[in-house]
């Protein structure tokens, strides 16, 4: 077992992270529901969102940093590493996001295999599909340290 899934779960058993269970948890048939949706199958349509990752100007960035999704929508993310540092996109809600932010502080090389997350090393692109099936404000965020003071916050609404 990976250092971040114990990690993980020591977490979950403090229960501080109720609702990161179902994604984080190996072994679950079924697509677990959180707060903010499921995990999507990447046997059904998705609709294309494109977001770029990195860094200039004395910030970080996502672009676009607002997405707007219907509720029912399933998405697919298709992430670009564009800087000259690892980035990676968690989607959460806030509370969770910055909740999270504080373990990565504690242990910055925890790692995401996570549906909800995708860290990505310059010039990498990689995929998240998720399936939003809950109305509401969303939070997603590079929980790399100091990423997320730098700029790489933005946010999901579903409508
Ligand atoms: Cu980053």
């Amino acid at each position: 077992m990976k250092k971040s899934a114990l990690v993980a779960l020591a977490v979950f058993a403090l229960g501080l992270y109720p609702a990161m269970a179902g994604p984080g948890q190996a072994g679950h048939g079924h697509a677990e529901e959180t707060a903010y949706g499921k995990p999507g199958d990447p046997k059904k349509p998705a609709r294309i969102v494109n977001i770029r990752m990195g860094e200039g100007d004395g910030k970080m960035f996502f672009s676009p940093p607002i997405v707007e999704i219907k509720r029912g929508e399933q998405v697919r993310f298709k992430l670009l590493n564009g800087g000259e540092l690892d980035h990676e996109l968690v989607i959460a809600t806030l509370e969770e996001n910055l909740k999270h932010a504080i373990e990565m502080q504690k242990n910055p090389d925890m790692e995401h295999d996570d549906p909800n997350a995708k860290r990505l090393a310059p010039k990498k692109t990689g995929d998240i599909v998720w399936h939003f099936t809950k109305a509401g404000e969303f939070d997603f965020s590079c929980l790399i340290p100091g990423h997320r003071e730098a700029g790489m916050t933005g946010k999901i609404i579903v409508k």
